[in-house]
């Protein structure tokens, strides 16, 4: 018998309609145009590369009442992936729960779209022999997993998919968004589960444990706490079936199977959050801008399209410049700039033996830590604490699913 193949393109967390509220109006601006872009992106894309099909994990939309601009965008994508033959899986996530009046369940979508529901349900995709596990959330929260068994049980005579969105959790651990248990992601015969709800995309992860699970990340990032590359996965799965069907039993069935993901980056706007360091010299525009470079190179990211957060560290020696001249010059070559100084001069470095708690402070911290990247952190920390209350949240930013 024929292996059984299927390549799919799997992406989550596209927040279609996200306005990127904190950025001043010209950058909001661009990064709104970006998304239609982003979309004819992504249809092209799954025609490129011949996908039999797009997984969509959830938060496809980033409110639970889009704009009508924001659910057409969607439908004529969607529409032209129908003309390819390519289908379409959509498992709605907290962003985008799937409600009597969402536009889940009040637009005509194309008919190669399959939209899963408030209850779980399974899509018998005959001329793939593959079966596609999903689920919708019905609210912004779901305590009790919307699958925790797959059911009818996935068999090894045809391919079988997972298309899901929440949060992987470990032995006893609880999460308001669907926790996805370990036995569901080792179900025997689960090909691929195509996740979505974390933006980081996990695969990249060494610690991640599950060789037939990923989340995509979303497509681009949203902010700060999203930084890198951004994009989509490129999944292929073949499938040999070629001892399933005898009449008898085969005592040493071999799972003949491949599974093959890719990242494919999307957004060409990426966040970056960096700190830079001196050890006795002064901060320039055109250091800076060399160091910048750098980092977007390293980071495989386009330099020309990267938000930055740039925090100054470390010792400038006897001067330093005027920190808005520098946020000047250097917003002139940067696409947006957000600019901090931290850093010291040697002069201040008195407080080292000053008689006071800052001092004191001081000494401490110098002393417990020899780690020179963390012991300047634990200073900046703690010097802006003698200031006033500190913004934790900029130096430990969670990200938010
Ligand atoms: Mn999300």
């Amino acid at each position: 018998m024929q292996p059984l193949e299927l390549r799919l393109i799997h992406a989550a967390d596209l927040h279609l309609g996200y306005t990127f509220g904190g950025l001043p109006a010209r950058q909001r601006k661009i990064l709104q145009n970006d998304e239609p872009r982003l979309l004819e992106r992504l249809v092209s894309l799954c025609l490129e590369r011949d996908a039999d099909a797009l997984l969509l994990a959830g938060d496809v939309f980033e409110h639970e009442r889009p704009g009508d601009d924001t659910v057409n965008a969607l439908r004529s994508a969607l529409q032209r992936l129908e003309k390819a033959g390519i289908l379409v899986f959509i498992s709605p996530g907290n962003h985008d729960p799937y409600w009597p009046d969402s536009p889940w369940a009040e637009t005509r979508w194309p008919d190669n779209t399959v939209c899963f529901g408030p209850s779980r349900s399974v899509f018998d995709w005959k001329a793939k022999r593959t079966m596609v596990y999903g689920a919708a959330f019905t609210g912004k929260f779901e305590k009790v997993s919307l699958w925790d068994e797959l059911v009818p049980a996935p068999s090894e005579r045809q391919i079988n998919l997972l298309c899901l969105h929440g949060d992987v959790v470990t032995e006893g651990q609880v999460s308001l968004y669907n926790p996805i248990r370990k036995s569901l992601l080792s179900t025997p015969h689960l090909d691929y589960a195509a996740l979505g709800h974390i933006h980081k995309g996990l695969k990249a992860d060494p610690a991640w444990p599950y060789e037939r699970a990923a989340y995509a990340g979303s497509w681009r990032g949203r902010g700060f706490d999203e930084t890198g590359p951004k994009g989509v996965l490129e999944v292929s799965i073949r499938k040999d079936s070629s001892t399933v069907g005898l009449p008898f039993a085969h005592p040493y069935r071999p799972e003949n199977r491949t599974l093959n993901l890719s990242f494919i980056p999307m957004s060409d706007y990426s966040f970056l959050d960096v700190s830079l360091s001196r050890k006795g010299d002064m901060f320039t525009a055109e250091s800076i801008l060399k160091e910048l470079r750098s980092i977007a190179a390293d980071r495989g990211v386009s330099f020309d399209h990267v938000l930055w957060r740039v925090r100054l560290a470390g010792d400038q020696g006897e001067r330093r410049p005027a920190v808005g001249q520098l946020a000047a010059s250097l917003e002139a070559a940067l696409f947006y700039l957000e600019l901090t100084d931290r850093s010291t001069l040697r002069g201040e470095k008195i407080v080292l033996s000053e008689h006071s708690l800052r001092g004191a402070f001081l000494r401490e911290s110098d002393r417990a830590m020899d780690d020179s990247t963390l012991f300047e952190l634990a200073v900046s920390l703690g010097l802006e604490a003698f200031e006033g209350p500190l913004d934790l949240e900029r130096f430990f930013a969670e990200p938010q699913p």
